[in-house]
């Protein structure tokens, strides 16, 4: 299990490697600084672009996930997982990833992570995607089914936290990704090998936002799961409330996909009603991240004072700063209180206007999964790569260091594009490439959030450099010491929980997700239904 899941990771990051040096390109662009035109192998800034949100937002999260989230609910549920189909998927993964990385990198298929159509991709960029997704779901019906069976074999128990909030992230995902299998199964793979003449964008945008919001939450809850179940531990406390944390993922499981429309705002041919429909939902979204907010808080408040920590604020200091896998996720969660609330500007639909569609939206999404999500997996791999390996974390100094300069890098970034946004600066734009006259238009009153976002992306390359050094230190410079490979860090609870009602219901994950279904039917089915029966076809715009 462990190979297993070395593997997965390490080769999520291996990916984001890739992704990541993609960045300062796409930083300086903002910045006013064509970069583009000294990369012989990149054709444009949107085969640049594609190969960032693919390699980073897709796939980095993809296999990560697929990693901690197969590994950790088998390690808390004392199960192992059957490792020849578990394998299986690991190589079917990696088949897809090749298939779609053979169409980015040929530029036939620089279509953006949201790929929306009538832009046409090649096909082997739709069919590696759907492979992508397909296996993610094949290790979540593992766990699942791993869960299944644990219930069986454990009647009258209550699952063990851990193993609970992982199963629900997995349920959730089940639901999500059935927009984005029939999106790209049903419409752009025929259409793009040429059997369907033609495709309608606004249905295919729609069923892309029915996965593509609760997506974001794939990727935040695992980082919830090591926020909930490690960080306690890590800060010398307990969970708090455990059956807050419960309650959470309860929440993300029921509310997360019937929230899609918020993405569409500007978009015509869906009515007013369903969009606020869908707005007033995002807003329920928030509330489990809220209660999170509280409640991981408290925990670590809880470790604090045991160690003597005082006064409103004070006890903050007794807090283990010097451990890099506490102090990368704790930046990580400070980076998404800004994060989270600019995610409920967007929401709002009057003030989507606004911002929808500028460089406001990278702002927000880089100190959301740029951040929040990235940087607690970091920190996860400061315990994750010795536990499974054996071997000594390298430099923990130097990883603590790179949490910092990546929390100020995202932040910095983050102010500079918001700020750009705000001016009217488009986001998706190769604005350095714009005849001066034009680029001066933009940058009339944005000099200082234009050139914050080129320093950001310096600040990230440097934090990256130092955080794959620690990795590849780690993986290739240390001696293995098996005995001494530390322990995952799970934490206990405050106060035993198996006895509470409450508890007892949400342990019902499948009746959950049935409810969660029909949630989804009732708010989908009269926005796609009017769609199917007066579709707008559209050829396409052939890319390559
Ligand atoms: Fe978002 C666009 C709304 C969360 C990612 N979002 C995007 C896009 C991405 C993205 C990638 O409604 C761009 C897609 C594209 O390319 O077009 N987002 C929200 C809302 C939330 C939200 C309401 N987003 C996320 C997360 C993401 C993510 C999470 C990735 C992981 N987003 C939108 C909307 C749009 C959008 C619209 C479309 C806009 C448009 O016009 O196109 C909520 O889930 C946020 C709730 C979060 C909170 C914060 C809770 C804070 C916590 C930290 C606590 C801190 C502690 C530290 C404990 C309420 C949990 C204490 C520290 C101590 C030292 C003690």
């Amino acid at each position: 299990e462990k190979k297993l899941a070395l593997y997965y990771t390490v080769t999520g990051l291996i990916f984001l490697l890739v992704g990541v040096l993609m960045g300062p390109l796409q930083a300086l662009n903002y910045a006013g600084i064509d970069i583009y035109k000294y990369m012989p192998f990149l054709k444009s800034y949107y085969q640049g672009l594609t190969l960032h949100g693919v390699l980073n937002a897709l796939v980095f999260t993809t296999y990560f996930i697929c990693g901690i989230l197969l590994y950790i609910p088998a390690r808390d549920l004392k199960l192992r997982p059957n490792l020849g189909f578990a394998w299986f998927t690991y190589w079917l993964m990696n088949f897809g990833v090749v298939l779609a990385a053979i169409a980015i990198l040929g530029n036939n298929a620089s279509v953006l992570y949201t790929f929306y159509p009538p832009l046409k991709g090649s096909p082997l960029f739709y069919i590696g995607a759907a492979i992508l997704v397909a296996s993610s779901l094949l290790v979540g019906g593992q766990v699942i089914y791993m869960w299944t069976g644990w219930k069986k074999a454990n009647p009258g128990k209550i699952t063990p936290v851990t193993a609970y909030m992982s199963v629900a992230t997995w349920f959730m995902w089940m639901l999500a990704s059935l927009g984005i299998v029939v999106e790209v199964v049903v419409y752009l793979i025929p259409w793009s090998l040429g059997w369907t003449p033609a495709v309608d964008p606004l249905l295919a945008r729609t069923l892309f936002w029915f996965t593509g919001h609760p997506i974001v939450y794939f990727w935040l809850l695992p980082a919830y799961v090591s926020w909930y179940a490690f960080i306690p531990n890590q800060a010398g406390g307990k969970i708090v409330s455990e059956p807050l944390a419960r309650l959470a993922f309860a929440m993300f499981l029921l509310v997360s996909v019937p929230v899609g429309l918020h993405h569409q705002f500007t978009d015509p041919g869906i009515s007013n009603l369903w969009k606020i429909i869908h707005m007033v939902l995002t807003f329920m979204v928030a509330v489990p991240s809220m209660l999170t907010a509280f409640s991981v808080a408290a925990s670590m408040e809880y470790a604090a004072r045991l160690k003597g920590g005082k006064g409103l604020t004070k006890w903050i200091a007794k807090l283990p700063w010097n451990n890099p896998s506490f102090t990368a996720q704790v930046l990580a969660m400070i980076s998404f209180i800004f994060g989270g609330a600019g995610g409920i500007v967007n929401a709002s639909m009057s003030l989507d206007y606004v911002v929808h569609n500028t460089a406001w939206i990278p702002g927000h999404f880089h100190i959301t999964v740029g951040t929040a999500v990235t940087l607690t997996f970091f920190g996860m791999t400061f315990w994750l790569l010795p536990h499974l390996t054996g071997k000594k974390l390298f430099n923990p100094k130097l990883a603590v260091a790179s949490a910092w300069w990546w929390f100020v890098g995202m932040m910095v970034f983050a102010l500079g594009m918001h700020w750009e946004g705000l001016l009217g600066i488009p986001r998706r734009a190769h604005i350095s490439a714009l005849p001066v006259e034009l680029l001066d238009q933009y940058a009339k009153n944005a000099q200082i959030p234009m050139a914050l976002t080129g320093i950001s992306g310096m600040i990230l390359l440097i934090a990256s450099i130092m955080y794959y050094v620690v990795v590849a230190g780690t993986l290739w410079g240390n001696q293995r010491d098996v005995k001494n490979a530390p322990e995952i860090p799970f934490s206990e609870s405050l106060a035993p929980v198996d006895h509470r009602k409450s508890v007892r219901v949400m342990d019902n994950l499948w009746v959950l997700f049935l409810i969660a279904f029909v949630i989804v039917l009732g708010v989908y089915l009269p926005v796609i239904v009017p769609m199917l029966q007066s579709p707008n076809l559209v050829p396409g715009m052939r890319l390559w």
